[in-house]
């Protein structure tokens, strides 16, 4: 008697143990006799869509399944068919269910069978149901930002990445591989490779960068070119900056890319054409300037000389005068052939002024050779340049000076000039030198 009484009050204790941990849980209850198909529910299943009691009670299946929303249906389906055939260990969905005044709710439902036939015929399923509205709708909230975001950085063609200094693990966006020219579904490519994804002066340039920014916080912004497979594949602009802890320790940095490899394009090809002459397809006055300021820095840098030829067309003002300035313009094209046609490869031939060209020897050389290659340009243009009614002859004067290790361009060019002034001087279609 006393022992039928102690099972009873260890029973109730573990009813009431039971009920405490459903309340707390805020879980619901279901049992489902799947020989009637009755479904019995308790009252938190019941309150947790809104309903009231007599809307549900008597519950079956038929009214649960009424209940789901269409597109969840076969999924309850498939997961109870798995369980019934031993393919789950137990049944699990995430669905919407229908509750008070037509309103959609998320509910995991998690279950068991709980009874079979001798034959493995299921009888019985329980378990519980939980509502997970807000989780959800959070998570596709979640998803919703984050594709909004990749289509934002696709369409921008903007990428970005984080480099998380406690694990030192580095996360990059979509964008930022299609950017690199790698596929977006893998891992960002290691430390030790990280250096083939730029130019080597380019790498250098962001890992200077990188290393203040981990060590002191310091932002940066830098233009650098991407390389894929060892060759140019585009230009990036990249910013980053460090991420501070509340306390203010440096605990990752947060970087920005964009892709600007159009801009850049643009860019050199404006650079071009503003340093190129379009009729005789030759750098320009200012292309001039730039070269020979870059020449004079080697030279002295290296301790080694060069030369500089001024020439220019003779009576060129006749030619205009007597043919029309198409011609005179025709006659300036074909000065430009037999100066390149002349001279070897690595000779620089700009043309800075109306009839005015110079040539760059950069490569040290004997005055005797000096002397030779400016002889056969003069020579060069005692053949006709023009096939007109008559063939046409625009001889030139030239004036060669070497640079004499110090002095600037402005003097140089001086010397040049004077030079030139002489050959004209002298009766013209000739070359004029101190140097030599
Ligand atoms: P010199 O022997 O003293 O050099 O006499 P020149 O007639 O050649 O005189 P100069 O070099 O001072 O004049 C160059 C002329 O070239 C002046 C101008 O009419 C002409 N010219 C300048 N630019 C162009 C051009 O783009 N096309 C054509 N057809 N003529 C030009
Ligand atoms: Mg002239």
């Amino acid at each position: 008697m006393t022992d039928f009484k102690s099972q009873m009050e260890r029973l109730k204790r573990d009813n009431e143990r039971l009920w405490l941990v459903l309340e707390a849980s805020r879980m619901g209850l279901w049992d489902w006799d799947m020989t009637t198909g009755q479904v019995d529910v308790d009252d938190h299943w019941i309150e947790m869509l809104g309903l009231d009691h007599d809307q549900v009670r008597p519950f079956s299946i038929e009214k649960f399944m009424m209940m789901c929303h269409p597109a969840d249906v076969d999924k309850v389906n498939k997961a109870i068919e798995d369980h019934a055939k031993f393919e789950s260990d137990f049944y699990q969905v995430e669905i919407r269910l229908k509750g008070a005044q037509d309103q959609w709710f998320w509910i995991k439902s998690t279950g068991k069978i709980v009874k079979r036939s001798d034959d493995g015929e299921p009888l019985r399923m329980s378990g519980v149901h939980e509502d997970v509205s807000t989780l959800v709708r959070e998570r596709i909230r979640g998803d919703i930002a984050r594709s909004q975001l990749e289509a934002a950085q696709r369409l921008g063609g903007l990428g970005s990445w984080y480099l998380d200094l406690a694990t030192d693990k580095v996360t990059w966006s979509e964008e930022l591989f299609r950017m690199q020219g790698l596929t977006p579904d893998k891992e960002p490519p290691p430390a030790s490779t990280h250096h083939q994804l730029f130019s080597p002066e380019s790498w250098e340039r962001l890992s200077k960068a990188l290393t203040e920014t981990i060590a002191h916080g310091t932002p940066y912004e830098l233009e650098l070119e991407m390389f894929n497979n060892g060759s140019f594949h585009g230009w990036m602009l990249a910013r980053g900056e460090a991420i501070r802890s509340p306390e203010g320790a440096i605990v990752g940095v947060l970087g920005v890319a964009l892709d600007i490899t159009q801009r850049k394009t643009r860019e050199t090809e404006l650079r071009k054409k503003a340093l190129l002459d379009p009729l005789s397809q030759l750098g320009n006055r200012t292309a001039f300037e730039i070269s020979l300021a870059q020449t004079i820095k080697q030279a002295n840098q290296s301790g080694s000389s060069f030369a500089l030829i001024m020439l220019d067309i003779d009576h060129f003002k006749e030619i205009n005068d007597q043919h029309g300035h198409d011609v005179g313009d025709r006659a300036l094209v074909q000065v430009a052939e037999r100066l390149r046609a002349t001279l070897r490869g690595d000779d620089q031939i700009f043309r800075i002024g109306g009839d005015e060209f110079v040539v760059v020897l950069a490569n040290p050389m004997p005055k005797e050779k000096l002397g030779e290659i400016a002889a056969r340009l003069v020579l060069a243009f005692r053949t006709p340049i023009l096939q007109l009614k008559k063939p046409l002859v625009a001889t030139i004067s030239a004036g060669l000076v070497s640079w004499n290790g110090r002095e600037d361009s402005h003097d140089l060019l001086k010397r040049a000039d004077e030079a030139l002034y002489r050959a004209k001087s002298a009766g013209r279609n000739q070359l004029a030198s101190d140097d030599l």
